[in-house]
């Protein structure tokens, strides 16, 4: 009988942190890693893996998307329950765990936290409390104890010049709304398997609808604290614990937890409802094979280098294959260049940053000179002739050259240029069909007479293309 195993809501090996890595990136004897399989067992256990949502803060948990295999968010310093209310204002049944340490909560995040906390927000927030910095090397937090040493605090913290210990559970007790708030500690086997039944509550509100649940974690960090993990954890309960007194500060009441609390594993078209997704979208075609493409589009502001990039986009995923977008506005909106950043691929992408593109589409000079020599070798560039003069330097790439801008003044609109570079790149790489672009516009340009000339604008590109073919 297998009493211990890796829970179903971690991964089975963390591809995301390297092939076939099975460790986690904590050092030993901290917290985290405790934290992290209580809340991994209990999404088990509550049967709400499907519907999970973590929502990870800036700090040495940034990395916890390499261990739960639940739904994954990726907050910026101390905005965890922000973006965990934006979620459950469109996903009403899902789970939402924003796990945060304290220079992230009670740190950067205190004005976050307060409102989500006052408004109620039906969430689960497990605050890991270590009283330092951890991640950048051990400075000191609002929750530092008082003549602890830190890096920024060598001869210790002191009252008068750095305030005190801020108490989060203490101030979450100030506010109304919060239906469940409790201080837990990791520091003996004891307290971790009171903390497991804490998190239970804590979730378990969440699933019952119940509204906001605060868990504090004291956490040992030994690291950063210089002791090791097991004087880190006496530690605790001779320091952190007088001033963090382990407690509970707001019960729920009338909770019963057993079998009939916890829900059924939502399966087909609930799960579906819940991230509003319909089956069409869970199964899209087969990916069809092509090699990644590495897009940059670039150009004035104006001249449509981000909607070409869009169009681009979209025309790929409607075919059933991958594509990011972004957008990189430079600092002088017109005049200077703006450039959009596609990535293509038939399998899942990473980064979407193109700092190295093979396909280059060039609207305006400043383009071609800041990437020319960024193209990798054996890629293309597609210059707009009728703007840039000069020719390409560059001998190990294939430069095509379009007066875009001419053809596009001709066809009846001169900002069209872009749709012009975009088609011919297009029909000569084969990246998506023509026309799946003459199906994407409609849906993407709003304005009614905009769509016609733009339809009208990729016949005049696909007759150059078949004229020219050979310079492609
Ligand atoms: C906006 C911003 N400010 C500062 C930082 C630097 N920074 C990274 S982690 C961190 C503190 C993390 O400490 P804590 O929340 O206690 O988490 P721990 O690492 O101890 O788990 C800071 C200040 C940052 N990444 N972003
Ligand atoms: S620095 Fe501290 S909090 Fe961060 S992983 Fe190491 S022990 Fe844990």
């Amino acid at each position: 009988m297998i009493k211990h195993q890796k829970p179903r809501a971690f991964f089975d090996t963390f591809e995301r942190k390297g092939p076939g890595q099975k460790n986690t990136h904590y050092c030993p004897g901290c917290g985290h890693g405790t934290a992290h399989k209580l809340i991994a067992e209990l999404i088990d256990e509550l049967h709400i893996q499907d519907r999970t949502i973590f929502c990870s803060p800036v700090g040495c948990s940034v990395f916890a998307y390499y261990y739960f295999d639940t739904g994954n968010i990726q907050c910026s310093h101390g905005r965890a329950p922000a973006v965990a209310t934006g979620i459950r204002r469109t996903h009403k049944d899902s789970i939402l765990i924003s796990y945060q340490g304290d220079g992230d909560l009670a740190g950067i995040g205190t004005a976050e936290i307060i409102h989500a906390a006052n408004r109620g927000e039906n969430l689960t927030v497990f605050f890991i409390n270590n009283a330092i910095y951890g991640m950048t090397g051990g400075q000191l937090a609002p929750t530092t104890l008082i003549g602890q040493s830190t890096l920024t605090s060598p001869g210790g913290r002191v009252q008068s010049r750095d305030g005190s210990p801020i108490g989060m559970a203490e101030i979450m007790d100030a506010i109304k709304t919060p239906v469940f708030i409790e201080r837990v500690s990791l520091a003996t086997p004891g307290k971790v398997m009171r903390a497991r039944k804490v998190f239970k509550k804590a979730l378990l509100n969440q699933v019952q609808k119940r509204g906001f649940s605060f868990v504090e974690v004291l956490s040992p960090c030994p690291v950063n604290w210089k002791l090791t993990p097991s004087r880190a954890r006496r530690w605790m309960e001779e320091k952190l614990e007088p001033v963090f007194p382990v407690m509970n500060f707001r019960e729920t009441e009338d909770l019963k937890i057993n079998k009939e609390t916890i829900p059924p594993v939502l399966k087909g078209e609930d799960l579906l409802n819940v991230f509003r997704v319909n089956k069409d979208q869970l199964h899209p075609p087969k990916a069809k094979e092509i090699s990644d493409q590495f897009v940059k589009i670039s150009g004035f502001g104006g001249q449509g280098v981000m909607s070409a990039g869009v169009l681009l986009a979209n025309c790929v995923i409607a075919e059933g294959r991958n594509a990011t977008w972004i957008p990189s506005y430079g600092p002088a909106m017109r005049g200077g260049t703006a450039n959009a950043s596609v990535i293509v691929s038939g399998k899942n992408i990473g980064s979407p940053l193109v700092d190295y593109p093979n396909v280059l589409i060039a609207m305006n000079l400043p383009s071609l000179n800041i990437f020319e020599e960024k193209v990798l070798p054996g890629g293309f560039i597609f210059i707009n002739s009728s703007i840039i003069t000069r020719k390409v330097k560059r001998e190990d790439v294939k430069s095509i050259y379009v007066p875009a801008s001419d053809m596009a003044k001709q066809g009846g609109m001169l900002a069209a240029a872009n749709v012009i570079m975009l088609s011919l790149y297009m029909l000569a790489s084969k990246v998506s069909d023509i026309q799946t672009l003459k199906k994407v516009i409609p849906l993407s340009i709003k304005k009614k007479e905009y769509i016609d000339v733009n339809l009208k604008i990729v016949d005049i590109a696909i007759e150059f293309y078949e004229k020219n073919k050979d310079a492609f």
